[in-house]
Order: C-alpha cells, then structure tokens, then sequence
C-alpha cells in the first residue's frame, strides 16, 4: 500500500513536469521579419493605354507587376530593366522588379509604335 502512493505520488509529479515541458510551446510566435514588405501592383492593358491599381510605392522594395492584356492584340509591360513577355488578348503575366532606390520609373509596351500611341507612364518610389 504505501509502495502504491510513492508511485502514484511519482506519476503525478512526472505528469506535472511533461506539462511545465510543453507549456512554452503553447505561446503564440506571430513576429515577421520587417524587412519582407512585398507590394502587388495590378495592371492592364490595351489599344493604348496602361491603367495600375497604383502608381507610386512608399519606399524601396520588391513589387510583383500582373499586367493583364485587356485588348484585341499582343502587349507587354516593361519597367526598370525587366519585361513581362508579350501575351495576347485576355492573358495575364507578372514581373517581379526590385527597386533599390527612390525615383521615377518609365514603364512601357515594347510593341514598336505602342509607347508613342499612349502605352507608358511613370512609376514612383517615394
Ligand atoms: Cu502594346
């Protein structure tokens, strides 16, 4: 009888120290890095115009351009060095740019004639 409290009285403490164990995996770890602020700016296009959901970021960083062709022939959308690929009516493609300083950025359809006929504009980081 009194060999059954001691284990008994073992188990209990043992139960005690697993939970005290697993206790700090319970607490909630929501941080993020600051740094991973990433912007989507949606675009479309057409016979001749570009239209973005914004046209100016606040700071540096990395933006995700989905340029959709909204119009009846083959588009693009060109910023800062990269372009998405000419794409036909309907289709979406995106281009991931970063931008590591401030300033005003020209954006365009390479189609020959399409950037005269109205396809650019500026992008700004503030
Ligand atoms: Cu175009």
């Amino acid at each position: 009888m009194r060999h059954l409290t001691i284990r008994s009285a073992v188990a209990l403490a043992a139960i005690a120290v697993t939970g005290l164990a697993l206790a700090p995996v319970a607490s909630p770890r929501t941080e993020r890095p600051a740094a991973a602020t990433a912007t989507t700016v949606q675009v479309k296009g057409g016979e001749f115009f570009f239209r973005l959901s914004t046209k100016s970021i606040a700071k540096p960083g990395k933006v995700t351009f989905v340029f959709k062709n909204i119009g009846h022939t083959l588009h693009d959308f060109r910023i800062n060095g990269k372009s998405t690929p000419l794409i036909g009516p309907g289709k979406t493609a995106r281009v991931v740019v970063t931008f590591r300083k401030k300033g005003k950025f020209a954006y365009l359809c390479t189609v020959p004639g399409h950037a005269a006929a109205g396809m650019k504009g500026v992008f700004t980081v503030r």
